[in-house]
């Protein structure tokens, strides 16, 4: 985890006061140190010792858990959520008696952790256009980028949650984990801005209700001010606040342009560096580079931090292995997933995996096949419909498809190593991904869901020819996408 976040002087008293505060990040996408987990001490010790006036004192860690004051079932409409007074990440159960299995944690996010940085490396280098980068919401068939930012966003919340407080949107504000693992979306965002400043907020019609707009509402980037809810409902194309965020004390609310630069905002990221695209391009590249398909090597396996280690990053041609890279290009294969994001009683997860599993759902997370989790984030359902008659209606008049995207090629990459797979060209991997690949939906709960129980689930494998960059501050190029029909079609949930 690393300190980030900057204030500096503002007018307000709470800026004043908060101006030796920081918002850490938590990267759950780099590379950790030889030995460690991507889940650090610094939030998994229950906890902590401090330095205090009187001497050094051992507290409960703020970073742990939040301790409720104390949980009222009026604010949390589904059990047990009310009756757990601590926040919880991977409870065994969803019984008043549960307890948190933390150290479940590290292992699994260490297990996805390749999948992750590989997402977010395309996210960052291929990525040109902020609806497809931050929305996951899914563009139609025509989109060729799947995947995104909230999408992303969503596997480290529903991981870390497991059936806790992290995988529901309802609640998962309440982990400090989600601050920090906020600001590390905010952060993934700053550095995508940098090197893409032409390209922000497009007009669109909102798919779903949030606190200040209604479904259908159609939202830009020059919201106005002072605007209501109640007023505005279903209105199209009026200017809209990012209520409730004011901006200034006569009650104007912050607007998408006016928050455009975190700089306004009073902050900025180390790896920013002076903000030109080259500098952000390289840090991207050292940062994430290392285990995305376009280094040539396998980042898995037990060997993957040495490997990675003595690969400076997509920026080295002499790393790409000649198995790779055949006329100045290599192949990436992806796994595209389109579902309906409230398809199931909240949040669920598929899992895909190149080879053999276990049956046993709990395990799969820890598969050493295990490609990936795509995770969909959903609302609580109406498990209390009677006192949360609004989320009913969420559930019931929603039809979301959401996408995202699962990258094969580190895992091909590493069968080839293995000697699994000769070699990575279309038919050869057409025909392995046929016999190898696989998936399966479950809750966090560590329950199976049957696929065919997913509305509108489909997965779908493609390919691109890229060229690999030419320079430390470069990006590798992406080709046009090749559909390979035959590895999913006809397969439960295959398209
Ligand atoms: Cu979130």
């Amino acid at each position: 985890m690393t300190d980030s976040k900057r204030c500096t002087n503002t007018s307000s008293t709470l800026s004043t006061s908060f101006q030796p505060g920081r918002l850490p990040f938590w990267d759950w996408a780099a590379t950790p140190p030889p030995g460690q987990s991507v889940y650090p001490p610094s939030v998994t010790s229950p906890n902590v010792t401090v330095t205090t006036p009187n001497g050094t004192a051992t507290i409960a860690n703020p970073l742990y858990a939040y301790n409720f004051h104390p949980v009222t079932h009026s604010d949390f409409y589904f059990d047990p959520f009310a009756s757990w007074n601590q926040t919880m990440r991977y409870p065994t159960n969803w019984t008043t008696a549960a307890v948190v299995q933390d150290n479940l944690i590290g292992p699994i996010l260490d297990n996805n952790r390749v999948s992750f940085q590989d997402r977010l490396y395309n996210l960052l280098t291929s990525y040109d256009n902020f609806t497809e980068f931050g929305n996951e919401a899914w563009m139609g068939p025509g989109a060729s980028n799947k995947d995104s930012l909230e999408s992303l966003h969503d596997a480290i919340h529903s991981i870390t949650g497991g059936s806790g407080h992290m995988t529901y949107l309802d609640y998962s504000a309440f982990d400090p984990l989600f601050w920090l693992h906020h600001v590390m979306i905010d952060r993934s965002f700053a550095l995508w801005q940098a090197i893409n400043n032409d390209s922000y907020v497009e007009p669109m019609a909102t798919l779903d209700q949030t606190y200040s707009f209604a479904t259908g509402q159609v939202v830009n980037a020059d919201s106005g001010t002072k605007a209501r809810l109640d007023a505005i409902k279903w209105i199209a194309d009026i200017p809209l606040a990012l209520e409730p965020f004011h901006s200034d004390a006569a009650g104007d609310f912050w607007t998408s342009t006016s928050a455009r630069s975190i700089r306004t905002l009073g902050y900025t990221y180390a790896d920013l560096g002076d903000g030109s695209v080259s500098a952000v391009k390289a840090a991207v590249n050292t940062l994430y580079g290392n285990s995305a398909g376009s280094s040539a090597l396998s980042r898995r396996g037990d060997s993957r931090s040495e490997i990675e280690r003595e690969l400076p990053g997509a920026s080295n041609p002499d790393a790409q292995a000649p198995a790779q890279v055949t006329n100045g290009k290599y192949q990436e294969y992806l796994a595209n997933i389109v579902s309906q994001k409230f398809a199931l009683n909240g949040s669920y997860a598929i899992y895909v995996f190149m080879g053999d599993f276990n049956d046993t759902p709990s395990e799969w997370s820890m598969s050493p096949n295990l490609v990936g989790t795509h995770a969909v984030s959903a609302a609580l359902s109406a498990v209390d419909a009677a006192s949360n008659p609004q989320m009913t209606r969420r559930q019931m008049d929603n039809a979301i498809q959401v996408s995202g995207t699962l990258p094969l090629t580190s895992m091909l990459l590493a069968k080839v190593q293995s000697g699994e797979l000769p070699c990575m060209d279309i038919p050869t991997v057409t025909t392995y991904l046929l016999d190898n690949l696989q998936w399966r939906v479950g809750d966090f709960g560590g329950s199976e869901i049957p696929v065919e129980d997913v509305a509108d689930l489909t997965i779908t494998v493609v390919s691109a020819e890229v060229e690999p960059a030419s320079a430390a501050d470069e990006f590798p190029t992406w080709g046009d996408f090749t559909v390979l029909t035959n590895v999913t079609e006809g397969r439960p949930g295959g398209c």
